[in-house]
């Protein structure tokens, strides 16, 4: 049995993590090794209920802060009750999200302290980090048009932001990047499909 990995998939809304991370999935398969796709906040049945509560537009506004708190909290359960026992288990992990995503729309998009977030990283992580991260790259414009085209619905707080919050999103998840270019894969996302998952393919072999 190959050794468990945990790979992150980033980048803003509409970059084409959804759609990487089901072609990561299929490619395991491929190979006979076990994987398990999942995403945050949520991938539990209590996390995803913190999901809602974080997504939906309600009357009360939800503070930075608090946001950036009930993404810990969804993350604590996701790692206790299922990727660690995953991991454990000799499964890869692929999960649409983790705290590279904190670090980028409430550090560098909300304004967020980066001294409180690292702390709760460290208070729910401990050591453990992804072994590899897809950082979808993409412009913005470019991203809000693909999600807008494919969505039905009333945006979520988060798709209702405007094209310079998700300017700082992107240049955040650059600059983390830029700090860590052993476990950072940056992929242009604005590519087609087929150069995009060509791209994947090749780290996924190199990671095997
Ligand atoms: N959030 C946060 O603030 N802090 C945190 O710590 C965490 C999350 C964990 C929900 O995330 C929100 O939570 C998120 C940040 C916040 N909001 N935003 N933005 P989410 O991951 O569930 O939501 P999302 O980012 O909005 O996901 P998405 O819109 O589903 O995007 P995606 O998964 O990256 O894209 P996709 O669904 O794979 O692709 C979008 C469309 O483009 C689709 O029609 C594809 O067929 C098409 N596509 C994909 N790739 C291509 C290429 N290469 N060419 C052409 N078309 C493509």
């Amino acid at each position: 049995m190959s050794m468990a990995r945990f790979l992150t998939l980033e980048g803003i809304e509409g970059a084409g993590k959804s759609t990487v991370g089901k072609f990561v999935l299929g490619w395991l398969a491929r190979q006979r090794i076990p994987g398990r796709l999942t995403r945050e906040p949520g991938g539990t049945p209590l996390a995803e209920r913190v999901r809602q509560l974080v997504l939906e537009r309600g009357s009360e506004p939800l503070s930075p802060v608090a946001e950036t708190l009930l993404m810990f909290a969804a993350r604590d359960l996701h790692l206790k009750n299922l990727i660690r026992p995953a991991l454990e288990r000799g499964e890869w992990v692929i999960c649409d999200r983790f705290t590279d995503a904190t670090r980028a729309y409430q550090g560098s998009g909300r304004g967020v302290d980066a001294g409180l977030i690292e702390t709760l990283a460290g208070a729910v992580q401990g050591k453990l980090e992804p072994d590899c991260t897809l950082l979808l790259d993409l412009p913005p414009s470019v991203g809000l048009a693909r999600a807008r085209s494919r969505e039905a619905g009333p945006a979520d707080r988060f798709e209702a932001e405007t094209l310079a919050f998700f300017e700082r999103v992107r240049s955040g998840y650059l600059e983390l990047a830029r700090r860590a270019p052993r476990r950072f894969r940056v992929i242009d996302a604005s590519a087609a499909l087929a150069a995009v998952e060509a791209r994947v393919e090749a780290i996924l072999e190199d990671l095997v």
